[in-house]
Formats: structure tokens, C-alpha cells, sequence
């Protein structure tokens, strides 16, 4: 297997890669920790003047319904306040941040969604490679920021400590027919990804941080938001969503994943340098054929035409 195929700490040579690399004792605890759990916690890793900031401004604009944003709100959740916060922005993009997910990806993150939550998500257990996927696989991980102190009442996130381990569970091994999944399906996979962690046996743990606290997740780590006990009661955090650089980019939960007909994300943004993201495999541009609205095969170079590719589609070459 080439090391290139897979992040390194999740790859199944992680200790020879690890020989490999000349880092800190901090850090190779820091590597074997996410490689076993599927996440690190980072104690007031940022600024607590930066935390109150982006509260404010996801207060003020984020969720003020008088302040104009584009994109995505409502009572619980702003997406992609980055965009009208300088604050959010900074958090996304914050350098020690960007410093530990190069460290354990080995790759260039590239910052692409933030949320501002200000009530527990209540969200049911899932693993956000349903949503956010790459090719090579798992290049991808969530960085969840809490803006106040979380308690066992206001809804902490929780997590499956060595799930990331599971396969990336789609619709191909949920469903028994050969349509594209879309959004209407998503309570059959939660009820499947509960099911899942009941057969493996595995305990939830909650995520009771502090304010500034940093929690690095794994793209296929088993997660969701805990029950709101203290009715009434705010979650200030921001979660920001990171790819990385020379990967193609998908949403498993819109793709046809027995026919490999993926819906790529051809619209990302890299939040630090407001600038479309490139797709591409390993240095390698494939050619890309439409098969559907937002549905696309991937196929070799060395296909010198697509009306060849479309030939051997059809099984007549
Ligand atoms: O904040 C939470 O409660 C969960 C967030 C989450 O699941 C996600 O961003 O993927």
C-alpha cells in the first residue's frame, strides 16, 4: 500500500511511517492518541479574546435574523458565518489549529465549512463521512470549538472512542437496491449507525470542555450532540469542517456508491485564502464525466476520449 492512500496515522504502517518522521515526544503522543481514539483534545487552545469575539459576532450576526447573511440559518445552527465574521474566520483558520492537522494528516488542510452552534444539535450519532469524503479516502476531519463551558446539561457533543476503525458506512451497505440516496433517506442512516455501535459494543463518551478547549476529530469517528437537559440553555461552539489539499472532494449521502457515480463538491472554498479548491488524486488530474445532475464518474487519463469512456459504459467496447 502506498502511504500516500491514506492519512498516516490511520494507515496500517503508522509505525514505520512514525520512524520516519522527526517529531517531538508531544507530538508522537499526540499521532498515536488520534491514531486510538479517532480524536484529540486540545485544552485552551485558543484565545479566550478570539472565543469571545466569534460568540459575539455569531450572537450579533450569526443569529440575527436583522443582519443579512447569505447563507444558511436558524434557531440552532449559522453556517459558514466566516464569511461576515473576521472572528469565525480567524478561529477556522487559527495557525495552531492548521499546525496540528498538518502534523497528523501530513497534508495541507484546507479549512471549507464552519457552524455556529448556539444550542446543543441534539444530532443523532453519525460519522461525517456521510457528508464530506475524499479520494484518497479519510483526508478529511471536524475541529469543534466550545465558546462557553459545556456541561453534561447543555448538550454535549459525543463520541465513539475507535470507531473511526469501522468502514465508511454509505448507502451501498444500507440499502439493498441500486438508486442514489438522497436527504429523505438520512433517518435510515442514523437508525443503521445506532445499530452499528450497539453490535461493536462500543461506549459513548461526552466532550464536557472548556471554554477555548479544541476537539480534533476523524473524518469516520462516531459522533453526535447529547440530549439538552437544562431546557433553555445555550452550547455557544463552532465546528469548522477541514479537507486537505490533492484529493477529490464528495457527498457520499448524494452519491450512487455501487455505481461510483459521485456528487463532487466542485464549489469549496478554502476559507483561509477565499480561493475555489482544486481537485485532483496524488498530483494526478482524472477526467470527469457528468452523469447525472451533480453526478460524476471518474475516470482514468489514459481514456483518450470521453465518447470512448461512454462506449465502455455501455459495454459496447
Ligand atoms: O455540535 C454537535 O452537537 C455535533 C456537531 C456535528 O455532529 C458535526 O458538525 O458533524
Amino acid at each position: 500500500m502506498n502511504t500516500d492512500n491514506l492519512p498516516w496515522v490511520e494507515s496500517p504502517f503508522f509505525e514505520d511511517v512514525l520512524k520516519t518522521k522527526n517529531l517531538t515526544e508531544s507530538e508522537i503522543n499526540l499521532a498515536k492518541e488520534y491514531r486510538e481514539n479517532g480524536f484529540v483534545v486540545i485544552p485552551g487552545l485558543i484565545p479566550q479574546s478570539l472565543i469571545d469575539q466569534t460568540k459575539s459576532d455569531a450572537e450579533n450576526k450569526g443569529f440575527n435574523t436583522d443582519f443579512p447573511i447569505k447563507t444558511f440559518r436558524n434557531k440552532e445552527r449559522v453556517q459558514d458565518l466566516w464569511q461576515v465574521s473576521d472572528a469565525a474566520k480567524e478561529l477556522a483558520c487559527f495557525p495552531k489549529v492548521l499546525d496540528y492537522l498538518e502534523l497528523l494528516y501530513g497534508r495541507e488542510p484546507v479549512p471549507f465549512q464552519t457552524l455556529n452552534f448556539k444550542y446543543g444539535t441534539q444530532q443523532k450519532a453519525h460519522s461525517d463521512t456521510i457528508h464530506f469524503s475524499s479520494l484518497p479516502a479519510r483526508f478529511m476531519c471536524g475541529v469543534w470549538v466550545a465558546l462557553e463551558d459545556i456541561t453534561a446539561e447543555n448538550g454535549p457533543v459525543f463520541y465513539y472512542p475507535g470507531s473511526q476503525n469501522l468502514p465508511e458506512y454509505d448507502f451501498s451497505s444500507i440499502k439493498s437496491g441500486t438508486g442514489t440516496p438522497n436527504y429523505d433517506s438520512y433517518g435510515e442512516y442514523e437508525d443503521f449507525i445506532g445499530k452499528i455501535m450497539k453490535a461493536n459494543h462500543i461506549e459513548s463518551k461526552q466532550f464536557l470542555a472548556k471554554k477555548g478547549d479544541a476537539l480534533i476529530w476523524s473524518s469516520n469517528i462516531i459522533h453526535g450532540g447529547s440530549p439538552v437537559i437544562k431546557e433553555g440553555s445555550t452550547r455557544w461552539s463552532q465546528v469548522t469542517h477541514y479537507f486537505f489539499e490533492d484529493c477529490y472532494y464528495y457527498t457520499p449521502m448524494l452519491s450512487n456508491m455501487v455505481t461510483k457515480e459521485l456528487f463532487l463538491r466542485n464549489n469549496l472554498v478554502n476559507i483561509k485564502t477565499n480561493k475555489p479548491v482544486k481537485q485532483s488524486y496524488n498530483g494526478e488530474q482524472l477526467k470527469v464525466l457528468k452523469t447525472g445532475k451533480d453526478l460524476y464518474v471518474l475516470l482514468p487519463k489514459a481514456i483518450r476520449s470521453l465518447s470512448v469512456a461512454l462506449k465502455l459504459i455501455k459495454g459496447k467496447s
